[in-house]
């Protein structure tokens, strides 16, 4: 069976864990969103492919998410004593590795697809890992900082100000004219089934399908997805404070409605929800509640079970 799954950061990662042990037979794509990626000290860092990368190969930090695990920061609190001004995100010793390799074969002339290729020779995933797009993608946010609207990388409002600036507007920076990556299209097209995960629906799923041509590529098969809030907020992370940018309420009905009916232009055919958010409806959207918080490998491998059941129906 072919699965392509859009992916974004923790959430979608630890879905797709699930997903695997759910579906070890299944050919599964990941599309993942490079529009969090930012340069920094001259390195490409890939929030969303790293953590989808360190998640299916063993490597992630369960705790943070992100991440490495038995990571340290020596280098991150040099940075500080320096007072490099950049010094608020989070570099680990061992995630650098990963940057220095990107950077040297980038400036070889490696696209990111191939450089995620080689990433993942190592990890060994289990999936094939697809950058959305191999040109630059950055999510750029707009904020009003004490009565000046200022624009910001989405990693400094998120990492720094904890999304805590209201936001205004969201912007893929570079989404209009980017292409899909090697395979992307493709690899949709050849889709039994496309799955969208838990992940944030603006940042993450959103900015993905602002690559041109993607978006229209589902509308050709069938598309299931799972509702990253639960109870009216989000389990992890600030999809809140991303929703309220765009005018979308934070509930699973809300978002579901987001996304549409793929029989009326929308995305979806069917729509997962928690047992707490029992009762939504989508129209035109076959909605059904099951236990979606990620707690272990068996509860995702079991939302995944259910994601694959609905599309059957
Ligand atoms: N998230 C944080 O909340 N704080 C950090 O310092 C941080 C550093 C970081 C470094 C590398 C990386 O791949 C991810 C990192 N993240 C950090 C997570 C990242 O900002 C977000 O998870 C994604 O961009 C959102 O999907």
């Amino acid at each position: 069976m072919r699965i392509v799954a859009l992916a974004g950061g923790i959430g979608g990662a630890r879905f797709l864990r699930g997903l695997r042990a759910a579906a070890p037979d299944a050919d599964v794509t990941v599309v993942v969103n490079t529009g969090d990626d930012i340069t920094m000290y001259g390195l490409r860092i890939c929030p969303d492919l790293d953590t989808v990368m360190y998640t299916l190969g063993g490597g992630i930090d369960e705790v943070r998410g992100w991440g490495r695990t038995d990571e340290s920061f020596h280098a991150k609190t040099e940075l500080e004593e320096y007072g490099v001004p950049t010094a608020w995100f989070g570099l680990g010793d061992r995630d650098l590795a990963t940057h220095l390799v990107r950077r040297q074969m980038m400036d070889a002339g490696y696209p990111l697809s191939q450089v995620t290729q080689a990433l993942c020779a190592r990890w060994q995933p289990g999936m094939t890992l697809l950058p959305m797009s191999d040109d630059r993608v950055e999510t750029h946010v707009r904020v009003s900082d004490g009565g000046t609207d200022r624009v910001i990388h989405f990693q400094e409002w998120w990492v720094r100000h904890r999304a805590g600036l209201p936001a205004s507007a969201i912007v893929a920076v570079g989404a209009e004219t980017a292409s899909p990556g090697p395979g992307v299209l493709e690899a949709i097209d050849a889709a039994d089934l496309v799955l969208l995960p838990p992940s944030n629906p603006v940042v993450s799923i959103g900015t993905v399908l602002q690559v041109k041509g993607i978006r229209e590529a589902l509308s050709t098969t069938t598309v299931v997805g799972l509702s990253p809030i639960i109870g009216g907020a989000p389990v992890r992370g600030m999809a809140d404070a991303c929703l309220d940018a765009i005018g979308v309420e934070t509930t699973a009905e809300a978002v579901g409605r987001h996304y549409g009916a793929r029989s009326q232009g929308g995305l979806l055919d069917g729509w997962l929800v928690d047992v707490s958010d029992e009762g939504a409806t989508v129209p035109g959207v076959e909605v059904r509640a099951v236990p979606l918080l990620m707690t272990d490998l068996a509860a995702t491998a079991a939302m995944a079970r259910a994601a694959l059941d609905l599309a059957g129906a």
